[in-house]
């Protein structure tokens, strides 16, 4: 593509804000941290095998779960860009117990709170497989200079600002929304930057692609299994890759559902709400899908902690409210 028609993620960006003359600029700048923290971990993840930054960091996260090398390093790349700019207060991650405020010394003068799982799927990390990174924004609700609390951290979805991930696959891609649509950039290594590929994103209505763990067939409810055996019965595709950024974005694009129902070993789910659901779901809402725990809009819940984990059914809106039917009748 000639280089006069490349639209780079920074003059998008410096368009949209052009569009709100009463906006401050502030959430460019988080963009343009998230931008330069997403290529730095795309250039540790592409040469992932060949440094020592694969297998286990030999610790366990808040979550019980092994944390490998790159789900630290990115979690400390993601943390020190973002601690840059005077915009954010506070940092929820996957990989931290509790919410770390940032630029304190500055003020506490940030106006925005980000929530990030910084190396979603990471179990794949050693196999090669596509993993991403998701964040979330939302506007604190306390004072300027006053002290971040808990209460700024859990707000409701609907109170996002900006939602979005990086997915790490055969092209690493840049996708978010503003609550004004979803548009993908696809990364130019030749160049450096992140470049418009996929403006306006919407997901198609109805779909054939299933994606669920069906190795929890068991535990899950009747209603759930009764589903999952109409799926097989429609000759639904299933494909589920064990990181939800991937089948996230490809049902996105092609049309699909992805499932993480509650189970025995994960009775609330296995998602968590603030980094990785709410996220998800106001960008599948954006391009025209729909997210739900079978029981109530995602980005309705109010959260109770931060690494809450909810029951998930996300993508095309007729394959949802399908789901729904034949899952959760009675809801
Ligand atoms: P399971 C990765 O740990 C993750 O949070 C999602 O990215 C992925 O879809 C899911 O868990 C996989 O979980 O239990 O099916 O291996």
């Amino acid at each position: 593509m000639p280089m006069h028609q490349v639209i780079t993620l920074s003059q998008f960006i410096a368009e949209e804000q052009a569009k709100h003359p009463e906006s401050s600029g502030n959430l460019s700048r988080i963009f343009r941290d998230i931008k330069l923290a997403a290529k730095i971990v795309n250039r540790d993840v592409r040469k992932a095998g060949l440094v020592d930054i694969l297998g286990e960091h030999g610790t366990m996260n808040i979550q019980g779960e092994e944390v490998k090398k790159l789900d630290v390093i990115a979690n400390d790349i993601f943390i020190d860009s973002l601690s840059q700019s005077g915009d954010i207060c506070a940092i929820l991650s996957e990989e931290e117990d509790d919410f770390r405020p940032v630029n304190t010394q500055a003020g506490n003068q940030g106006k925005y709170i980000i929530a990030i799982d910084p190396m979603d799927g990471s179990s794949n990390i050693d196999a090669n497989v596509t993993i991403g990174t998701i964040f979330s924004i939302w506007k604190r609700k306390s004072p300027l200079g006053s002290e971040v609390t808990l209460d700024d951290c859990l707000q409701a979805g609907n109170e996002q600002v900006a939602a979005g991930y990086v997915v790490y696959g055969s092209s690493t891609m840049l996708v978010y929304t503003t609550g004004s649509g979803v548009n993908g950039f696809t990364l130019d290594v030749s160049i450096g930057d992140f470049c418009l590929s996929h403006p306006n994103m919407t997901t198609p209505p109805m779909g054939q692609i299933c994606s669920i763990n069906s190795g929890n067939y068991r535990s899950f409810s009747e209603g759930m299994r009764e589903y999952i055996d109409y799926t097989n019965n429609k000759g639904y595709t299933g494909r589920y890759i064990g990181s939800f950024v991937a089948d996230f974005h490809r049902n996105m694009v092609k049309g699909g559902i992805y499932l993480y129902p509650a189970s025995e070993k994960a009775p609330n789910g296995k998602l968590r709400l603030l980094y990785e659901c709410n996220p998800m779901a106001f960008l599948i809402e954006q391009a025209g899908g729909f997210a739900t725990t079978g029981k109530i809009r995602v980005l309705d819940i109010q959260p109770a902690e931060l690494h809450q984990r909810i029951p998930i059914i996300i993508g095309s809106k007729d394959m949802v409210e399908e789901a729904l039917r034949i899952a959760h009748p009675n809801r």
